[in-house]
């Protein structure tokens, strides 16, 4: 009964892990987006190339995490690399916009929340998008593991054993050196006797 209610207590106790990423650090690998090829009334994104030249930000919690500029590109990747923490209340927010002499073109936005619960690593995450936006995504990945802090013992761990196995045999020949050279003089002498009267 007593062990019952422990177990129970201990199951009930734990948090409902999602499906998705578990709240801490990860790396944002990358982001995206695809653009329509026309802007929303039909016409060319620019006049000396059809493809617009986009600049694209993304955000997290309104803070920028990564930005880049193409030109006459409809298929962007931008590349970070850098680490990002992500937990319950993350969003981020992306915003694309053609970038003009005069006035820039909007082209859309992108949004995504609750990746706590929907997120994987290694794989494009959608994101919600808007406008003129086909779709757009962002990567991210587990940091890599802390390295690990050689210890003074770990560094010398082989030298230690060299010399505790030295100073052992050292301590070996001269304990049997000692008991044979040194053996007390009533017990050389018999065994000599005894090695005369053979
Ligand atoms: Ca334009």
């Amino acid at each position: 009964m007593l062990a019952f209610a422990l177990f129970a207590s201990l199951v009930l106790a734990q948090p409902a892990l999602g499906v998705g990423l578990e709240p801490g650090t990860y790396i944002l690998q990358e982001f995206g987006v695809v653009i329509e090829a026309k802007k929303a009334n039909g016409k060319d994104w620019d006049r000396s190339a059809s493809k617009p030249d986009p600049s694209i930000t993304l955000r997290l919690n309104e803070k920028t995490v990564g930005e880049c500029k193409h030109r006459d590109l409809l298929e962007v990747r931008c590349e970070v690399g850098d680490a990002i923490r992500i937990d319950g209340k993350s969003v981020f927010a992306l915003v694309a916009v053609d970038s003009d002499l005069v006035a820039d073109d909007n082209i859309g936005e992108g949004r995504l929340a609750q990746i706590h619960q929907t997120g994987v690593t290694d794989k494009a995450i959608a994101m919600e998008v808007d406008g003129q936006l086909a779709s757009a995504y962002l990567i991210l990945q587990r940091p890599p593991p802390p390295p690990v802090v050689p210890t003074w013992l770990g560094t010398h761990q082989s030298r230690l054993i060299g010399l505790s196995i030295g100073i052992l045999v050292g301590l070996m020949l001269l304990f049997g050196f000692k008991s044979f050279w040194f053996r007390p003089r009533n017990v050389r002498a018999r065994n000599d006797e005894e090695g005369e009267a053979a």
